[in-house]
C-alpha cells in the first residue's frame, strides 16, 4: 500500500467478502463468456448497478434488525424481508478472455484450481501424463466467471436471476455469456439452520477485519484489511492498481457422505470414559471437529456439550488451545481436530513456534446444498442423494490462504508441529479427519481421539468430504468493474 492509495470505502467492495450477502438460499452461476467480448463488457456495465456492496449489506442488516425489533415489540413473529444480493467474480481464464493481461500476482489463481487438484489431494487418475481429478464435467472445462445471487427465498432469487438473464440475453442468439452450471444452495431447515450437513453449527469463527468489524467478539482475532483485500495494509504482493479492494474467492463443490460418517461415529464410540455408546459417539464427533454440534468448543468443554456456550457469541470462540495441558496433551482437543488443523491458534502463535498466523486467515462464506438425509439413507448408512457444502473462502492471497490450509495443514500428517509423545519424540498428529486428503486413503489416521488412550491412532476408513470441483476467482472492486472490466456504451 502506498501513500497515494485511496482511503478505504466499503461502498467499493463487493458485499460477500467482508460482511457476507444475506441468504437463506444462494445460486452460483458458473459461466463462459461468448466470443463477442465487447458486447459482454457492455452488458456488464448494466449489471454493475445491481451489484451489492459492503455498504448495502451493512444497511440491509441494520434494516433487518430494526424490522425484527419492531415486530417483536408488537408481539408478532417477524416476517422475512424480501432481500436479494448479487456479486460477480472472474477466473484467470476469464481475465484472459476479457483481454486483461496484468499479472494479479497469485500463482494458484493464475494456474486455476483444475491444475491444483492433485496438490490439494483430490482423488483422480493420470491420463496421458495429465492428472484428471474425479470432478463433475462442468469443472473440467473452461470457466470464465461466477455470478452469485443470494436471497431470502428461492422465489426472490429466481426473480433476480430473470433480470440478470435479461441483461446478458441468456439462451438467445445474441447471448454474451452462457451458463456452464449453476450450484444451488440453501440453509438447512428448522433447528438445523446454521448447521452443516454433519450436524455441526458452522460460521462461528471468522477473523474480524480492521475498520469493518470494530467490535470483535472475545477470542476473535483482528486481521489487517490487506489479508482479505488486495492492495490494503498487510497485502505484500505487487499488483496492478485496479486490483485494489478486490479479493480472491476459492470455491469448492464439497459433497458430504453423512450416513457413512454417522455410521463411523456409531461404530467407534469413545467408551473409555464410562460414557454410553450414544454419548461416546457424540464425543468422537465433537473431538473430530473440535466443537460439539451446538458449536461449543471442546477446548472449553471437553467432556460434554454445553448448548448455552455454543450459542453465546461472547464465549463460543474465546479459546486458543493455550490451557496448561493443551500444548502437549490432547485431554481437551485432539491436535488434528478439524478446527485445530485449520486455525491452530496458540499451537503456532505461542512458543516454541511463535509464528504469526494472520496471513493464513480466510473468511468463509458458502452454503449447504442437497436434501436432508432420508429415513432410508439413515437406515442403510448409504448416501443416495448428493448433499454437502458449497465452500467459498475469501483472502488476498490463495497461496497463503485456502491452498496453504488445505495442502500444508489439513493434509499434512505432521501438523501441528512440535508435539511430543510419552518418550519425548516428535509425534504425527494425523490427517484432518474431515477435509484431510491423501492419495492413499489408508494413510488417513489421527491420534488422540480417545482422551484416555492418546497414543492410539484411529484409522479413518474413507473420506466423508468428497471434492467434486471448484475454481479460483477474483472478485474485483466496484471501481475496477467499472473502469477495467466493463465498457460503457
Ligand atoms: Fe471447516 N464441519 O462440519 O466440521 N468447519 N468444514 N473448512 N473450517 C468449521 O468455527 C466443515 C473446510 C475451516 O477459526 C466448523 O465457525 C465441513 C475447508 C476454518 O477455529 C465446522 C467442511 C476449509 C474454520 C466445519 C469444511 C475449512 C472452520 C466450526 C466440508 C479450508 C475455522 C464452525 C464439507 C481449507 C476454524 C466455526 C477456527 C470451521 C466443518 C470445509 C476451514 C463445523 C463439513 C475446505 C478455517
Amino acid at each position: 500500500m502506498s501513500s497515494s492509495t485511496p482511503a478505504f470505502d466499503p461502498a467499493n467492495v463487493q458485499g460477500d467478502i467482508l460482511v457476507g450477502l444475506l441468504k437463506k438460499s444462494q445460486q452460483y452461476i458458473i459461466f463462459q463468456i461468448d466470443d463477442n467480448v465487447t458486447a459482454f463488457r457492455q452488458k456488464l456495465a448494466l449489471l454493475i448497478p445491481l451489484i451489492t456492496t459492503t455498504t448495502q449489506v451493512t444497511n440491509d442488516r441494520a434494516r433487518i434488525a430494526a424490522h425484527k425489533k419492531a415486530a417483536l415489540g408488537q408481539g408478532k413473529a417477524p416476517e422475512l424481508l424480501r432481500l436479494s444480493g448479487v456479486n460477480i467474480a472472474f477466473s484467470h481464464a476469464g481475465l484472459v478472455k476479457l483481454g486483461i493481461s496484468d499479472d494479479l500476482g497469485d500463482s494458484a489463481f493464475t494456474g486455476g484450481q483444475l491444475k491444483d487438484a492433485s496438490d490439494l489431494g483430490d482423488s483422480g487418475s493420470t491420463v496421458n501424463g495429465t492428472f484428471v481429478p474425479n470432478w463433475l464435467p462442468a469443472f473440467k472445462g473452461t470457466i470464465h466467471g461466477l455470478i452469485l445471487i443470494s436471497g431470502d427465498s428461492e422465489l426472490t432469487i429466481a426473480k433476480t436471476r430473470l433480470v440478470i438473464e435479461g441483461i446478458f440475453n441468456f439462451g438467445a442468439h445474441n447471448a454474451t455469456l452462457h451458463e456452464v452450471t449453476t450450484l444451488k444452495g440453501t440453509v438447512r431447515p428448522g433447528a438445523e439452520k446454521g448447521h452443516e450437513h454433519f450436524g455441526f453449527l458452522d460460521g462461528i469463527s471468522q477473523p474480524a477485519v480492521q475498520g469493518i468489524d470494530t467490535r470483535p467478539n472475545p477470542g476473535q482475532e483482528t486481521v489487517r484489511q490487506g489479508i482479505m483485500l488486495c492492495g490494503r495494509e498487510g497485502d505484500t504482493v505487487a499488483r496492478p492498481a485496479w486490483a485494489l479492494d478486490g479479493s480472491f474467492l476459492a470455491l469448492r463443490d464439497l459433497f458430504q457422505l453423512v450416513p457413512e460418517f454417522d455410521t463411523f461415529l456409531k461404530q467407534n464410540p469413545i467408551t473409555s470414559t464410562g460414557l454410553s455408546q450414544a454419548q461416546g459417539s457424540e464425543l468422537l464427533g465433537a473431538r473430530l471437529v473440535g466443537r460439539w454440534k451446538s458449536g461449543a468448543p471442546v477446548d472449553l468443554t471437553p467432556m460434554k456439550d454445553d448448548p448455552a456456550l455454543g450459542a453465546d457469541p461472547l464465549r463460543n470462540n474465546n479459546f486458543r488451545y493455550d490451557f496448561p495441558d493443551d500444548s502437549q496433551t490432547q485431554d481437551r482437543c485432539p491436535f488434528a481436530a478439524h478446527l485445530r488443523k485449520t486455525n491452530p491458534r496458540a499451537d503456532l502463535e505461542d512458543p516454541p513456534i511463535s509464528a504469526p498466523t494472520e496471513s493464513r486467515r480466510i473468511i468463509r462464506r458458502g452454503i449447504q446444498f442437497g436434501p436432508e438425509v432420508t429415513a432410508e439413507e439413515a437406515a442403510t448408512g448409504k448416501t443416495n442423494f448428493g448433499r454437502g457444502l458449497i465452500f467459498v473462502a475469501y483472502q488476498s492471497n490463495i497461496t497463503n490462504g485456502f491452498q496453504f490450509i488445505q495442502h500444508s495443514w489439513a493434509n499434512n500428517l505432521a501438523f501441528p508441529p512440535a508435539k511430543l509423545d510419552a518418550q519425548g519424540d516428535p509425534l504425527s498428529p494425523g490427517s484432518d479427519p474431515l477435509i484431510g486428503q491423501a492419495a492413499d486413503v489408508s494413510s488417513r489416521t489421527l491420534l488422540g481421539t480417545d482422551p484416555n488412550n492418546q497414543a492410539q491412532s484411529l484409522p479413518l476408513p474413507m473420506q466423508w468430504v468428497v471434492p467434486k470441483g471448484g475454481e479460483y476467482f477474483f472478485s474485483p472492486s466496484i471501481p475496477a468493474l467499472r473502469g477495467t472490466f466493463a465498457l460503457h456504451a
